[in-house]
């Protein structure tokens, strides 16, 4: 295998611990010797180790069988290794101790904790460091990551679920349910790839929603963030797991610009069209995801938007669609 092929496979099996690394980024890291894989490793869950020391680790076994001396492997890692001790200690140090002399890197990490430290740190200790290697993929791969650490804020996407005619619910505040279960399903997987959900005040008082992600397989639950000025009961259901931000202050670019300094690298936006269109008003919205029924609400019933299909009039385009039962699913990205 060349140093392509390795940096796919390690890309490839990182994906499978995106629910559970996140808001780190997914990363993984392989040592070869230069005929065989000696060792994998992953970031496989938030806050324990990175995928560099998981595979040096496992290599451990192998000494003196498959290789003498650490000097002998390249290591090839999706991402470049970290500088900083933080819930775990450095990479770049720890590859150095090793004796490690090669080391392959897909891309620079853009966290301003390590962006080109890491390398600097290995280059100083003699190692012979190659970066950008399926660079675009590592990015596309990470990239709510990369979009926070690039804009000083998390990417944010929209969610709405709207009838044929391009309504929200009925008038007065019962709960109006439009779309199947199974786009609701598809709302639960949505949840739990995001770092936090952020509502307002109208739709936790209307709808008492739980706002957590109910999917089947393990994931980092997301945080909860509230935007409202009004009263509300601290028994509802969003109030069940402790991770809730509330501001009671309006400002919604100050609000997000100050998710800075917060892990939160990824916002889904779900809340009534009040406070959507105020979001899209301050060109604070990346994307839309909207899921529409093949049934009607009629006049009395609230529209998302002024007029109808007025996502375009915000400039997004549609970037794909797909059916779900008899819903359609459409992903609006930016315009240019
Ligand atoms: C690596 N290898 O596998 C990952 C890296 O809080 P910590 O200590 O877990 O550090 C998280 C940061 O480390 C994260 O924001 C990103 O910059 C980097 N992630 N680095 O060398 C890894 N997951
Ligand atoms: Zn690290």
């Amino acid at each position: 295998m060349n140093f392509e092929e390795l940096m796919l496979r390690a890309l490839t099996n990182a994906e499978s611990f995106k629910y559970t690394a996140k808001p780190n980024p997914v990363v993984g890291a392989i040592l070869w010797n230069g005929n065989e894989i000696i060792s994998e490793g992953y970031h496989e869950v938030y806050g324990s180790h990175h995928a560099e020391i998981n595979a040096i680790s496992d290599a451990k076994k192998f000494l003196g069988k498959k290789f003498d001396n650490f000097s002998e492997l390249t290591l090839i890692c999706t991402l470049e290794p970290c500088s900083h001790v933080g819930k775990t200690g450095s990479c770049a140090k720890k590859i150095v101790s090793t004796g490690i002399k090669k080391v392959v890197i897909g891309s620079i990490d853009p966290n301003p904790k390590v962006a080109g430290k890491g390398i600097e740190i290995l280059k100083k200790n003699g190692v012979d460091v190659v970066v950008g290697i399926h660079e675009d993929i590592v990015k596309n791969q990470n990239k709510y990551f990369f979009f926070k650490h690039t804009n000083n804020r998390p990417y944010i996407i929209l969610k709405i679920a709207s009838s044929l005619d391009g309504k929200s619910h009925m008038q007065g505040d019962e709960r109006t349910i439009i779309t199947s279960k199974a786009s609701r399903e598809d709302v639960q997987i949505l949840r739990a790839s995001c770092d936090a959900i952020l509502t307002g005040g109208n739709t936790l008082i209307n709808d008492n929603p739980r706002m957590n992600a109910r999917v089947s397989f393990p994931t980092n639950q997301p945080k909860k963030i509230l935007l409202t000025s009004k009263e509300y009961d601290k028994e509802l259901n969003f109030f069940k797991e402790n991770n809730v931000q509330i501001f009671k202050n309006q400002d919604l670019t100050k609000i997000i610009n100050s998710f800075k300094d917060q892990e939160i690298c990824s916002i889904l936006v779900e809340a009534g069209p009040k406070l959507a269109n105020s979001f899209l008003n301050l060109d604070l919205i990346d994307e839309i995801i909207a899921y529409t029924s093949n049934a009607k609400l009629g006049n009395k019933a609230i529209s998302w938007f002024k007029e109808n299909n007025a996502i375009e009039n915000y400039g997004f385009k549609l970037e794909s669609s797909y059916k779900i039962e008899t819903d359609l699913k459409e992903i609006f990205k930016k315009n240019g």
